[in-house]
Parts: C-alpha cells; sequence; structure tokens
C-alpha cells in the first residue's frame, strides 16, 4: 500500500517506499552544453529544454512528496562562460516566470531562491523577486533555487556575519555551535529541511564543485549519466530508489 511500483530500464519491478522518500533533494543540473552538441544545436538550446525539465521534475518531486527541491541553476564561477551564454540564462528566470510561475501556484509550490541575487542583472532580479513574491503563500514543496551561489563563499559569508556578531556581543563565542553555522548559512529559512538527505547530479561528472558543502555531511550522492534536458520523472523515481537502498547510519552502528 505504501508502496509506488514501478519498472525500470531493464523492466523489473521496483517499488520506492513512499514513507521513505527524502524530504530536501539537491540537484546539480548538468549536461545541458552536451546535450545540445549531440544534437548540432547550439548550447543555449539546452539550457532551453533544461528548463522544461526544471518544471518536469517538479511536477513530480511535489507528487512525490519531496518538501524541498533545491537545483544549481547557476554557480558563482558561470560568470566565465561566454558572454551570449550568460546572457541567455540571465534571461531564463524571465522566461521561467512567464511560462511556469502560474502552474507553480495551482500546485501550491513556492519559490525559494539563494545566492548571491544582488550581483544579478536588474531584469533577472526583477524575475526572480516576482517569482518569489508571487508564491510566497504557497505551503506545498519549496523550489529552491541555487542562484550565483557557491558552497565556499557561502561559508565565508556566514563566518564574516558570526564574527561580526561576536564583536557586536550579539553572539558568545562559547555558544557557537553547528546550530549556529546552519542558522548564518543561506539555506536557514529552509528549516527543518536545511540539509538534503539526496544529492543527485547528472551527466556523469562525480564531483560535488562548490555546491552545498557544509548542508550535505550525510547526503547520499547519487550520480547518473543521465543529461539533465533527458532527466524525468522516472530519473528521480530511480534516484530516490538508489538512496532508499543504501543504509543511513549517520555513523552510528546497524541495528
Ligand atoms: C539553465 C537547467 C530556472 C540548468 C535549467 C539564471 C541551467 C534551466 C531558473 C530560475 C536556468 C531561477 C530562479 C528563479 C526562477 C527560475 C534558472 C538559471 C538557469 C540561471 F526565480 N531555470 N534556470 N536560472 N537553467
Amino acid at each position: 500500500m505504501a508502496f509506488n511500483f514501478k519498472k525500470n530500464k531493464t523492466n523489473e519491478l521496483i517499488q520506492l517506499d513512499m514513507e521513505r522518500i527524502p524530504k530536501h533533494v539537491a540537484v546539480i543540473m548538468d549536461g545541458n552544453g552536451r546535450w545540445a552538441k549531440k544534437r548540432h544545436l547550439p548550447r543555449i538550446a539546452g539550457h532551453k529544454t533544461g528548463m522544461d525539465t526544471v518544471k518536469t521534475v517538479t511536477m513530480a518531486a511535489s507528487d512525490l512528496g519531496i518538501k524541498v527541491l533545491t537545483l544549481y541553476a547557476f554557480s558563482t564561477e558561470n560568470w566565465k562562460r561566454p558572454e551570449t551564454e550568460v546572457n541567455y540564462l540571465m534571461s531564463l528566470p524571465g522566461t521561467f516566470f512567464d511560462k511556469f510561475v502560474p502552474e507553480l501556484i495551482e500546485k501550491n509550490v513556492k519559490v525559494n531562491v539563494m545566492g548571491y541575487i544582488d550581483q544579478l542583472p536588474n531584469e533577472t532580479k526583477i524575475a526572480v523577486q516576482n517569482a518569489v513574491e508571487d508564491t510566497k503563500d504557497n505551503t506545498g514543496m519549496v523550489l529552491n533555487f541555487a542562484l550565483n551561489y557557491g558552497g565556499r563563499a557561502e561559508i565565508v559569508t556566514a563566518i564574516k556575519n558570526i564574527a561580526t556578531d561576536t564583536s557586536n556581543g550579539k553572539l558568545s563565542v562559547e555558544e557557537i555551535t553547528d546550530k549556529t553555522i546552519d542558522q548564518y548559512l543561506m539555506t536557514s529559512n529552509l528549516a527543518p529541511y536545511n540539509d538534503p538527505e539526496l544529492l543527485i547530479r547528472t551527466s556523469g561528472e562525480e564531483r560535488i564543485s562548490n555546491f552545498l558543502l557544509w548542508q550535505i555531511a550525510y547526503s547520499e550522492l547519487v550520480f547518473t549519466d543521465t543529461l539533465w534536458p533527458d532527466f524525468s520523472e522516472d530519473a528521480l523515481k530511480d534516484a530516490i530508489l538508489n538512496y532508499q537502498k543504501r543504509d543511513r547510519r549517520f555513523g552510528g552502528i546497524k541495528e
């Protein structure tokens, strides 16, 4: 009853335990450029299709009962890409807002953004703010975009703010714990789902590439060769099944 049966690529019956769906899933959406190259299309065609995948996966994640879906949309390193590609990427939040936000509202999905938003072009910033504002009263899944985000920069900012509050007397050195760090990171507003139980990276690379660092201390990491534009509801279920097959012991001893 609590199982969601489906068949995998080799047609074996597999079962997802609906009682053990990860509450927070994070995804490094890699492989848009490679997807386009295989089709002799420009890289931006891959990003365009990749955005449709964002919608598909958001709807599937919401249906599965995931509470937070964090998507790495743009890293602090991505500014080094060709200007035309960066410009196109910066237009995507606007397109996303026009095309998908009405459906997200229908689905009760709340958009959240983490990263250095101030540094984005004005129109991008406005599109992002509109997406957040128009979904702020939604009580369902949080769709959390990491945009102009870097894991080390996030930690540097947190340390600076902790140091400031410590010298202000707002915080004493003795009371600093890992809870304090949680509160100073950009994931603080996702509480109690700050940390993803599952991190997925598409497109075959097996690295973290400065995505969430502190927050993935205990995450299960699932790497798939599927390119992001080809990722699907079934691919998400496969990744969750992979997660469910593993032991999660937090350094303790198995019963
Ligand atoms: C390109 C594939 C949605 C990966 C997905 C600015 C890279 C499509 C957004 C988005 C991007 C971000 C914030 C927001 C609403 C939408 C997005 C970027 C790239 C970089 F409030 N997709 N998407 N942002 N891609």
